[in-house]
């Protein structure tokens, strides 16, 4: 039976109606200061504390509740012979239900220039100290610290009485979990103020177990983080198909990252293969943007994940007739796309991202090794200067493309390399890439460049053309160019790029071999661009 309730809320939400709800089951309330003056105003009867304690609240409001009247009422067993005896000799009631929410610290430390007295002053004390009790002793008292909780803790009591086992250790591990977080932003502000320590805090809570890890033996799950706000995988919706696997997840933020890169107002499309874009490219409509991707790498498409910064309309969803997909992430899906999709696969995942082409509100990456935690700032920008250091001029109007390459080799593991053209007026699409190689001259001479020559075979025997394909080859190299994440360290890469008939390439610079570099590409007629910005990608 709850037979007498404490309430002491500083968020004073929702507690009138609740306190009422109370008074209305014949429960005693007893409450703090300015929680019992808004009751009282609201016509409910209340009990002061510092009656039931017979002190005053003193030092401005620092002890209120630390009283063995309001504790031992809380912790005692119930069913504890002696337990009771003492209570009764102390004068100790039992108090059945705690109420509190805590002085607002989080909220004052985050006001811009706070002082350090009056977070002090925010800390709370009494109000965990009865959270903490009331949370103990959940086999015979509840605690509430989420005024969400009002209503449904009401109907309980309304309509059985008490409130169940159940409930109270759900409301017991709700309340320990919310003094651990409330004692958390105080370490972290602390530690800045008084010891200059920064603290790296990850809470994350109540992860969704996945069917399996990176593989079937291993167990996995996904912890969100809490009110995520912005373009993440957390906030979209699931609008068909099964559930996201752990490798969905990974290959679906690179693809989301990725076509977020291009901040592109045309159509973009990036489709996504074990953690590498394969695909990318922009279009003045989705299925062209979306043809264009998938040209960029038809055989790794199999399987892939798509994501566009455009709603999925019915156009673009008829191109994937017959092409087995994981996901498709985007925006929003036209009625009729969504139908059609939806009948084409049962387990074709399609998620709704509405805020997709918001900007990105993290700051920071951070990576977990064995035993440590990796943190960096976002990678963010694409060159710092755009030097041209070769006889040979770059041109002006390959910039757009130029940079459209530069984004692409930002999202593909290194060692990166990405050949980009625009195929189409203001149109642009990665011809191929080279991903992950330990040496650079591969990702080029054994991927890229080889990778390209297959694709333009598929986009060869599709046209109606009098060209052959070596002249066809020759015709989008001569227009092609190459971004590479980082510096070449040999002049190798050049040559290999030019063998290929490419002829304009951006590179960060900065090798103590830029020199030798810089003179091949001069000899062989190649134009070069330094950019002054690295994109490792590991
Ligand atoms: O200053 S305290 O740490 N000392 C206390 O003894 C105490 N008891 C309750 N803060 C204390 N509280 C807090 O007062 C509660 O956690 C609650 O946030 C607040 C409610 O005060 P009032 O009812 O006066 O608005």
């Amino acid at each position: 039976m709850v037979k007498r309730a404490l309430l002491s809320v500083s968020d004073k939400t929702g507690i009138v109606d609740f306190a009422r709800g109370l008074e209305s089951l014949d429960i005693q309330i007893i409450s703090t200061g300015g929680t019992a003056r808004i009751l009282r105003d609201s016509g409910i009867e209340v009990m002061d504390v510092s009656d039931v304690t017979g002190f005053p609240e003193m030092m401005g409001g620092r002890v209120k509740t630390l009283h063995p009247r309001i504790h031992g009422g809380i912790l005692s067993i119930r069913d504890d012979h002696d337990h009771m005896g003492e209570a009764q000799k102390a004068e100790v009631e039992m108090i059945d239900l705690v109420v509190v929410n805590l002085y607002p610290f989080e909220i004052t430390v985050s006001k811009e220039g706070v002082l350090l007295d009056e977070a002090i002053e925010n800390i709370d004390i009494g109000g965990p100290a009865m959270l903490r009790s009331a949370a103990k002793n959940y086999r015979y008292v509840s605690v509430v610290c989420d005024p969400d909780d009002y209503g449904h803790i009401l109907k309980e009591i309304r309509s059985t009485g008490v409130v169940s086992p159940k409930t109270r250790e759900v409301l017991a591990v709700k309340a320990f979990r919310h003094t651990a977080d409330y004692d958390a932003t105080i370490d972290t502000y602390l530690s800045k103020e008084l010891l200059g320590e920064e603290v790296l805090r990850l809470s994350y809570k109540d992860g969704v177990t996945l069917r399996y890890g990176e593989n079937w033996h291993q167990a996995a799950k996904f912890y969100k983080e809490d009110d995520v706000t912005g373009p993440s995988l957390a906030n979209a919706t699931q609008l068909h198909g099964k559930e996201l696997s752990y490798n969905n997840y990974i290959d679906a933020d690179n693809a989301l990252q990725t076509v977020k890169e291009l901040s592109c107002s045309n159509a973009a499309v990036a489709i996504v293969k074990h953690n590498n874009p394969c695909g990318l490219a922009t279009g003045d409509t989705l299925l062209q943007a979306l043809g264009a991707a998938w040209d960029g790498d038809p055989i790794s498409a199999y399987g892939s994940i798509i994501c566009t910064n455009t709603v999925f309309d019915l156009q673009a969803a008829e191109f994937l007739n017959g092409k087995f997909i994981e996901i498709i992430l985007a925006p929003g899906f036209e009625p009729d796309a969504l139908e059609y999709l939806k009948n084409k696969s049962a387990n074709l995942r399609l998620l709704e991202l509405p805020e997709l082409n918001e900007p990105f509100e993290v700051e920071n990456t951070y990576k977990f090794v064995i035993g440590g935690i990796l943190e960096q700032s976002r990678n963010v920008g694409i060159y710092d200067k755009w030097d041209c250091v070769t006889e040979t001029p770059y041109p002006e109007d390959l910039r757009a493309v130029s940079e459209f390459a530069m984004h692409a080799c930002k999202c593909v593991k290194s060692n990166a390399v990405t050949l980009a053209f625009e195929y189409a007026d203001g149109c642009y699409m990665m011809l191929s890439m080279g991903a992950g190689q330990p040496n650079r001259v591969d990702s080029i001479r054994k991927l890229a460049a080889t990778k390209a020559r297959e694709n333009l075979k598929v986009m060869y025997d599709r046209e109606i053309t009098d060209m052959s394909y070596e002249e066809y080859c020759n015709e989008v190299f001569a227009k092609c160019v190459m971004a590479s994440d980082a510096f070449f360290p040999f002049d190798d890469s050049v040559v290999h790029a030019e063998e290929n008939g490419i002829m304009y390439i951006l590179s960060p610079g900065g090798s103590i071999r830029d020199q030798e570099v810089i003179d091949t590409a001069n000899r062989l007629g190649v134009s070069l661009v330094f950019t002054g910005m690295r994109h490792f990608l590991h």
